[in-house]
């Protein structure tokens, strides 16, 4: 019976020891009111903050963001509104 426990209370330790396998996702957003080439800087840096956001690129040529993220801790409209509000209006595309 002690063997048993013990077993089991290294197995829960080891089970929390191993991050839970968090799903992400890729999405692109449509970026508008980029004016030079450090407003994507601007637009990621934004999109960073929010919690959840893992990477972001963001391309002035064809006015995208592609942003990789946790979406059980955020969604691609909280990252979009995270761009609107500094004055860059993001869309899912
Ligand atoms: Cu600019």
């Amino acid at each position: 019976m002690s063997k048993f426990l013990a077993t089991g209370a290294v197995m829960a330790f080891l089970f929390a020891a191993v991050p839970a396998h968090a799903e992400t996702t890729t999405a692109t957003l449509t970026v508008d009111k980029m004016s030079c080439v450090t407003c994507p800087l601007t637009v990621r840096k934004a999109m960073e903050r929010v919690a959840g956001v893992i990477k972001v690129d963001v391309d002035y040529d064809s006015k995208t963001a592609t942003v990789t993220f946790d979406d059980e801790q955020t969604s691609i409209d909280e990252i979009a509104n995270a761009s609107t509000e500094i004055g860059y209006p993001a869309t899912p595309k």
